[in-house]
């Protein structure tokens, strides 16, 4: 028995990595799972850079799930090796993995996950997602069968992240591997990273829905002041962008893209904050920073 649960016979906790190829819909999932929006999601693939926790705290279990960048197999950058490599080496940190599948399609990048998956050797939950999708459901029970193939788990749930259906399916099948102990972190904690990354992830979303091709890839977001004054949250930051065309891109015609992007951004930090945000963007080009490494520390990620 836990002693700061009394009401609980055991409690569990532990770690889910949230596994997959770009674009089927891990983050989505997350968000979905902690209520709340605090990852990035968007239908261009790799949006997700980081390895973000996620806390689910039920009343008897905690799981802490980490939400990772797609495993891709086409890595013109050092970004795309980067984001690769911690992928792969967070798998080892968990107890769980939470192997996500999309069940409309199945790529060759799905092909590399299942051999990542294969070599990391840890437990598996296969999730199959975007069913909402599926044109004919009579589908669903030869492809969990021959998933089961593949995979080499019994343990298989078909969801939509994006519909919330059968969310409660997934957290019941992670808890089942996740070990008997205490939580791991405080019962209100949502997750690991700060206030000012979630908020320049907001940003970011934003830029990968309203922009296309290279230019959402040659953008990264950096918070560069953020003052609480009370009712009202000042915030300046800055979007790097790879090129002086992208530059113009990102600013568009009278402004009105930058504009754009600073509308919706801030509703979702206001929703974030509880509060009234004043949000001011600057754009400014760093030369071919998915290739330099210093500039990948700086936002945060490690090889
Ligand atoms: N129809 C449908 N779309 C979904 C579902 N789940 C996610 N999506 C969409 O799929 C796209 C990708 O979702 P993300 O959550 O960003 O995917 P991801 O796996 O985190 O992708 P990366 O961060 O690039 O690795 C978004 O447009 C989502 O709205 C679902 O259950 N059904
Ligand atoms: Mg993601």
């Amino acid at each position: 028995m836990d002693e700061a649960r009394p009401e609980c016979d055991t409690t569990r906790s532990g770690f889910v990595a949230l596994v997959g190829r770009p674009n089927v819909g891990k983050s989505t999932l997350l968000n979905a799972l902690v209520g709340q929006k605090i990852v990035a999601t968007s239908s261009r693939p790799q949006t997700t850079r980081h390895r973000i926790l996620g806390i689910v705290t039920r009343r008897c279990e905690q799981l802490v799930f980490i939400d990772l960048p797609g495993l891709h197999t086409r890595q013109p950058h050092l970004i795309n090796r980067a984001m690769n490599t911690v992928a792969i080496g967070s798998m080892q940190d968990a107890d769980v993995l939470a192997v996500m599948v999309d069940a409309t399609r199945w790529t060759p990048d799905d092909d590399f996950v299942l051999q990542q998956v294969r070599e990391s050797g840890r437990p598996v939950v296969l999730l199959l997602n975007k069913v909402d999708r599926m044109k004919d459901r009579r589908q669903l029970l030869p492809m969990i069968a021959e998933l089961r193939e593949r995979f080499g788990t019994d343990d298989i749930v078909p969801l939509s992240a994006l519909r919330g259906d059968n969310l409660q399916a997934v957290a019941e099948a992670l808890i089942r591997h996740l070990p008997e102990g205490s939580f791991l972190f405080p019962e209100d904690e949502v997750t690991d990273k700060s206030l000012k990354f979630i908020i320049a992830e907001l940003i970011r979303e934003k830029i990968f829905v309203l922009t296309n091709r290279e230019v959402p890839y040659s953008t990264a977001v950096h918070i560069e002041r953020y003052e609480d004054r009370g009712d009202l949250v000042h915030i300046d930051a800055l979007i790097w962008v790879e090129r002086k065309s992208h530059k113009k891109i990102i600013i568009g015609s009278g402004g009105r893209l930058i504009k754009e992007i600073g509308i919706r951004a801030r509703q979702d930090i206001e929703n974030l904050l509880g509060k009234k945000v004043h949000l001011q963007l600057w754009v400014k080009v760093r030369k071919d920073w998915q290739d330099d490494l210093r500039s990948l520390r700086e936002i945060g990620i490690e090889q």
